[in-house]
């Protein structure tokens, strides 16, 4: 396996990708030989055995040598299949007892994932290289599935219950994170990277991350947190209305509310908004607001109101 990938696989990036390739490629390359086999018999035996004159076809019932073989190859292979198998999933499935957890939370249309140490980033996992990494994942709304092609690692993302994952990467570098269940009109858009990173360059950046904000003015802060929250995917700043209402010049303004009353634009409307966003519908737009419940910080909300007031 090269360091781009194969033909058939993008490159494998985690300690169970080997594996996992191993198997695909024993079942892949056993289907086109038998598929070969198959084909070639029935153009075979189509042109040698057409009817050209009347004569009665000779009386051969089976032949048990024949019978006998095309049962037990396929057998072993199967079971070959199954033993190899089972024993690879149960690696990817029992997560070591060291593993590094994150918490990973699946909404309509973007991944969060929250760090021990407290930080927290939207469509970016973050991970040391060389150490189990085990996702604790749980969905806000409906079914999501967490994909990471090149680790070779994919399980659904649920409401209600958590499910796990875990894998190990072993080089540094950035790869796609996909949502693999349709979940809702923007589900090819709910896409992430994971950024591997060294030991030390990780423990640096946990760090940074935990504290970020710090020593930054409140409206910068929430310059950085609209992009970085992926706010920026449908509200934008220049007035433009997208999936949401452009946030140019909102503070301080009545805004129209779906029921037909009007609200006016302050902190706690703000605040609403991010927590409870159903709660007030602005008119003309869809309730796809996602929460912002668990995922922003008291810190985090101030600065992004900051950040909306200097919008002028
Ligand atoms: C999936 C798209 C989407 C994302 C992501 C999103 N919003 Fe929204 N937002 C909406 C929609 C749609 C509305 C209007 C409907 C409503 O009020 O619920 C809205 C309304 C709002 C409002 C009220 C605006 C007004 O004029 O009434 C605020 C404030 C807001 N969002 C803040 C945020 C912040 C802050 C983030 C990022 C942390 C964010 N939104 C992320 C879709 C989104
Ligand atoms: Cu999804």
């Amino acid at each position: 396996m090269n360091e781009n990938g194969s033909f058939w696989m993008p490159s494998a990036e985690s300690t169970y990708a080997g594996d996992v390739d191993g198997i695909f490629h024993f079942v892949y390359y056993w289907s086109i030989f038998f598929l070969v086999i198959v084909v070639l018999g029935i153009v075979v035996f189509a042109v040698k055995y057409r009817r050209r004159k009347l004569e009665m076809t000779p009386d051969l019932s089976h032949n048990n040598t024949l019978e006998l073989m095309w049962t037990a190859f396929p057998a072993i292979l199967v079971m070959i299949v199954f033993v190899w198998g089972f024993k690879d999933y149960i690696k990817m499935t029992i997560v070591p007892k060291d593993a590094y957890e994150i918490k990973v939370t699946g909404q309509k249309w973007f991944w969060s994932f929250e760090y021990a140490e407290g930080a927290t980033t939207v469509n970016e996992l973050v991970v040391p290289a060389g150490r189990p990494i085990k996702l604790l994942m749980s969905s806000q709304d409906v079914i999501h599935c967490l994909y990471l092609p090149n680790f070779r690692a994919k399980r659904d993302v649920l409401p209600n219950r958590y499910s796990m994952m875990w894998f190990e990467a072993v080089n540094v570098g950035e790869f796609p994170v996909f949502c693999a269940e349709y979940c809702g009109t923007k589900h090819s858009e709910m896409i992430g990277k994971i950024r591997v990173l060294g030991e030390t360059e990780f423990k640096d950046w946990l760090e940074t991350s935990s504290a970020s904000g710090e020593g930054m003015a409140p409206e910068e802060y929430g310059a950085k947190l609209y992009v970085s929250k992926a706010c920026i995917t449908c509200h934008s700043i220049d007035g433009k209305p997208g999936t949401g209402p452009s946030w140019k010049g909102i503070f301080g303004k009545q805004e129209h509310l779906a029921d037909g009353s009007s609200v006016l634009v302050d902190e706690n409307y703000i605040r609403e908004s991010l927590l409870n966003p159903q709660a007030k519908v602005t008119a003309g737009y869809q309730p796809v607001m996602p929460t912002f419940q668990g995922i922003l910080k008291d810190r985090e909300i101030d600065a992004i109101i900051a950040y909306i007031k200097s919008l002028k």
